[in-house]
């Protein structure tokens, strides 16, 4: 029988890949969406209905981190083999507004998840996404699995809870449970308002003539990105394994947000110091100045690496967007005739 998986934040960036990834690995893959006003599963629309069998590849359910009795009914329902919880409110700016509510998502939402897993299905092996923000100011370079925390933001503090909480389930009870440390990673799925997608979705604009000017906050953080759609494998692979652990993901290199800009405007043959201005305003309380992972033990144990090097992404999500942009141009021209 195939094997079932459901994935929290199914309808995010990671939760599109890892469901691409899960369908073509022959799972029955269930996710968990929240009800909204507006369409929210774009990113997974393409999977919803397989074209070629015209069945159902995917099956979702309504639920919510903060509603301990829905995940309950779903987890009851599906008896999934490997839960992924990528669901959190994952805006480290946002978090800093909104405090109170990151923690309730992020930390007590996967507590919440924990318990309801380990009363209806404690057999189930379970991912959470971790994240580099946990590091915050670091404590040594590169980061590592045994790198001291330092977070720096409500969303860091809130991860480091789930991080340590998904250690004790394991200790505890004996869970098959998973950290992911991932450092960032991209796509063209990316939300708009994270620095890379907000770049390239400008810097298009820009050039066909749609926008005159990009405001950006931070231009010296050091980030260490991947593609996303390498790291949804790192996460299957975690849980593949005979014993539970936990390990860092990333590419082993870091760029500032300046060299990403640069990269991005030198792509597209723009003269990025005429468009790009600074804006205080998205400058944070407090900053995760540089990050930079240490992938060996991901490498070593789960025989994994990033297939996507910087200049590759920077390529791969500035054609997307261009081409986003090219089209709207023409439907502006269009309504225009
Ligand atoms: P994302 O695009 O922001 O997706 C977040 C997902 O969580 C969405 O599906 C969202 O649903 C869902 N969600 C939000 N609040 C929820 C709630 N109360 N209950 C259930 N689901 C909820 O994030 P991502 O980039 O895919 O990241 C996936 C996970 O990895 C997140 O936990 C993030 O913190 C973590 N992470 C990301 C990175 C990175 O660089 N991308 C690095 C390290 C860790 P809606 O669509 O309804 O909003
Ligand atoms: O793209 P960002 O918003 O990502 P950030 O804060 O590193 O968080 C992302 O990665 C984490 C993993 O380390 C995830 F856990 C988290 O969920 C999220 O996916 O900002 C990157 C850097 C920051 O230093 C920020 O200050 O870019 C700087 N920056 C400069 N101007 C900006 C902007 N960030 C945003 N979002 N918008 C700006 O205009």
């Amino acid at each position: 029988m195939n094997k079932r998986a459901l994935i929290v934040g199914i309808t995010g960036q990671d939760g599109s890949y890892l469901s691409e990834f899960l369908v073509k690995k022959g799972y029955e893959v269930h996710g968990v969406i929240r009800r909204s006003s507006s369409f929210n599963t774009g990113r997974i629309e393409h999977l919803y209905q397989d074209p070629h069998e015209s069945t159902v590849a995917l099956k979702l359910h309504y639920g919510d981190l903060s509603d301990g009795s829905s995940l309950r009914k779903i987890l009851s329902l599906v008896q999934p083999n490997e839960i992924y919880n990528l669901g959190a409110q994952s805006h480290v700016k946002v978090s800093f507004e909104q405090p109170v509510y990151t923690v309730e998502v992020d930390a007590l939402g996967t507590i919440i998840l924990l318990e309801a897993i380990r009363d209806t299905c404690p057999e189930a092996r379970f991912y959470q996404a971790g994240s580099s923000e946990m590091f915050g100011k670091v404590q040594e370079s590169p980061q590592t699995e045994t790198t001291h925390f330092y977070p720096r933001s409500p969303y860091g503090c809130a991860k480091v809870f789930a991080h340590w909480q998904t250690i004790n389930y394991r200790e505890a009870y004996g869970a098959f449970a998973c950290n992911g440390i991932l450092f960032n990673h991209e796509s063209p799925r990316r939300g708009e308002t994270f620095v890379t997608r907000k770049i390239t979705r400008a810097a298009t604009r820009i050039k066909e003539g749609l926008q005159k000017k990009l405001y950006l906050g931070n231009l010296e953080a050091k980030r260490d990105w991947g593609f996303a759609g390498d790291y949804v494998e790192a996460m299957w692979l975690m849980l593949q394994q005979e014993k539970p652990d936990d390990y860092v993901v990333a590419t082993g290199h870091t760029h500032s947000v300046k060299e990403f800009v640069k990269a991005v405007f030198t792509y597209l043959d723009i003269d990025w110091e005429q468009v790009v201005s600074v804006d205080p305003r998205y400058y944070r309380p407090t900053e995760v100045d540089l990050l930079l992972g240490n992938a060996t033990k991901c490498r070593e144990v789960l025989g994994w690496s990033p297939q996507v090097n910087f200049q590759e992404l920077v390529k791969m999500m500035t054609e997307a967007d261009w081409e986003l942009a090219r089209n709207e141009r023409l439907i502006q021209e269009n309504n225009q005739l």
